[in-house]
């Protein structure tokens, strides 16, 4: 598929560089769906698939542009310590789909820039869906991209008529408590929620306006590096539940100009209920009754 001429140089070789891996994994998920009936199950050919293109991102990346550094799901932080450039990346997001057939998952790919010290800003990325062939680009000051089509986030202003994305906390990871309080705060008032299974995609998708919001608490830079840059670029806002860097937090709220913010209200209530309702580390399971849920709680003693 032709791009806009807005393509940089850069960006070209992240394109190439996903496209390559992409192609690879895209016949392993064809294996993994022919896999689902055995004993033994995909998995162990899954994480193999996840290295296999974590590698292949990585030789292609380094050869375009061997002084940038690296930050891989799998693989860690790598190159100079000094780092100006580096390389954000998530071979597979969303791997709990591909292993169950499911074809909603992707390659991620930001970059980021070091201004300062300790100061850095994420300044492109890329996220790639190889099972429907959809490239999500953008890069800062440019735009974002679906394939050769500009993207916005969507237009709505009502909560009432909003479908909102989200991730749902799995074994191992905390913040279920304050997940069950944020939901029963956001799920009376909204037209829908959703919960889909890879955070890029879901950055990406609220970029193109299909979603028209995303929350997510307790994520990795490698799952939203390349999503925060493209929702940005849509027009889209993204914070923290309190406001702050969703990137530096790992926590994601965003929408457009309208909605962020009062989902945003809506996960800062649900988190501070749940944490100041903390006893042996879980929170009540039940949201606070009467009248509306959000903000109709009392301090704990
Ligand atoms: P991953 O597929 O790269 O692991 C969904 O909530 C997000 O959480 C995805 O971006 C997913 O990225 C990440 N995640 C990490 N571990 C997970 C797990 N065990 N189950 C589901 N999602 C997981
Ligand atoms: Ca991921």
């Amino acid at each position: 598929m032709a791009l806009s001429p807005r393509l940089s140089p850069q960006l070209s070789v992240v394109v190439a560089a996903v496209r390559k891996a992409g192609k690879r994994l895209l016949r392993d998920f064809g294996e993994v769906e022919q896999l689902q009936v055995s004993v033994k199950g995909p998995s162990d050919f899954v994480s193999s698939a996840d290295l296999r293109a974590e590698e292949t991102l990585r030789q292609e990346l380094s050869r375009a542009r061997p002084n940038f550094a690296f930050l891989m799901e799998e693989s860690g932080a790598s190159g100079d310590d000094d780092w100006e450039h580096r390389w954000v990346v998530d071979p597979l997001d969303g791997t709990t789909n591909f292993l169950h057939g499911i074809p909603h998952w992707a390659i991620s790919v930001g970059v980021e820039r070091r201004m300062a010290p300790d100061r850095t800003e994420l300044v492109a990325g890329v996220v790639y869906n190889p099972a429907s062939d959809e490239l999500f680009w953008a890069e800062r000051g440019m735009g974002a991209f679906l394939n050769d089509r500009r993207l916005r986030v969507s237009a709505r202003k009502e909560l009432r008529d909003a479908v909102f994305a989200t991730g749902i906390p799995f074994a191992g990871t905390p913040g279920k408590a304050e997940f069950s309080q944020v939901l029963a705060r956001v799920m009376p008032q909204v037209a829908g929620v959703r919960r889909f299974g890879s955070a890029a995609l879901d950055l990406a998708w609220t970029a193109a306006g299909r979603y028209d919001g995303y929350w997510e608490l307790s994520l990795k830079p490698w799952d939203i590096a390349a999503g925060l840059v493209i929702l940005r670029e849509a027009g889209g806002f993204a914070a923290d539940p309190e406001g702050g860097d969703p990137y530096a937090a790992g926590s994601v709220v965003c929408g457009n100009q309208v909605l962020q913010p009062k989902l945003r209200e809506l996960v800062a209530e649900g988190v501070a209920y749940a944490r100041r309702h903390q006893t042996r580390g879980e929170a009540r399971p039940e949201a606070p009754s009467g009248g509306t849920p959000a903000g109709s709680d009392t301090p704990a003693a």
